[in-house]
């Protein structure tokens, strides 16, 4: 994928994209990260990049020129073009599993109150924000959809890793245990010592069921409930699911 970033202040994003997986995938050739300062489209002697809102209001925008010439130069139109902003279309895997298919990205890093609409009715695909918060920098929201995106392009990481993490059946990931089996007077639960591949899928599952029941239970109304996931929740549900998974864990410690 060959990924542009817009962005007035690049050195935000220039440790990330040559640092620890994002070096080795543009090393292994997935992926190139290109840079690009807006102001350097900025052609008057002050490379003024911003102005003051139509219609009156506090802070300032992000003129339309600069931008655009920029966004030209990135290959707009034609090429998926991403404007990151707490007024977009809250972010999720879905998207960044189709902004991954694409072989060319372009994401616009806003600051000040945003950009001129114009850039985004002429320019832009996907008008997206990270959550429902407010940040003082798009470029920290770019790198949180970048990181989503490009671990998703084949080769970047094991395939295995993305089948099983958090979101990939639809559900949030279960609790998992690395050595001792004993820790102080904590247990990791008995059935992922067993060797019983069957049982620890079936404890995973369920462990995904009760978590996700009580950090996200809104998620549960998109997956496939009429198979073994459907039977396995409404037992959770009848047992009374929790809202504090971790004293719901099927481990247990000394005391119980
Ligand atoms: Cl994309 N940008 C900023 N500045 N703040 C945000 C956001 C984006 N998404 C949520 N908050």
């Amino acid at each position: 994928m060959k990924l542009t970033v817009l962005t007035l202040f690049p050195e935000i994003l220039s440790a990330y994209c040559s640092a620890s997986i994002m070096k080795r995938a543009a090393e292994k050739g997935l992926i190139s990260c290109n840079l690009v300062n807006i102001r350097d489209y900025a052609y008057d002697r002050h490379h003024k990049c911003d102005d003051e809102v139509f219609g009156g209001g506090a802070g300032m925008l992000m003129k339309p020129e600069p931008l655009d010439r920029a966004l030209e130069a990135a290959g707009s139109p034609g090429v998926r073009t991403v404007y990151v902003t707490p007024s977009g279309r809250l972010f999720n895997q879905a998207m960044a599993e189709d902004f991954a298919r694409e072989p060319e990205l372009v994401i616009l890093c806003g600051r000040y109150e945003g950009v001129d609409q114009r850039i985004i009715d002429s320019r832009v695909t996907d008008v997206v924000s990270i959550g429902d918060y407010v940040l003082s920098s798009g470029e920290v929201a770019a790198m949180v959809v970048i990181d989503a995106v490009y671990r998703l392009i084949p080769g970047v990481i094991s395939q295995e890793s993305l089948s099983e993490e958090s979101f990939a059946g639809g559900l949030l990931e279960y609790p998992q245990y690395t050595r001792p089996a004993k820790y102080g007077n904590m247990h990791v639960p008995e059935v992922l010592l067993s060797g019983n591949h069957a049982a620890i899928a079936r404890w995973r599952l369920r462990a995904s069921l009760i978590k996700t029941l009580a950090y996200r239970p809104e998620l549960l109304q998109t997956i496939d409930l009429s198979g073994d996931v459907g039977r396995l929740l409404r037992e959770v549900i009848d047992e009374g699911g929790t809202n504090e998974p971790h004293t719901a864990d099927p481990g247990r410690t000394d005391k119980n």
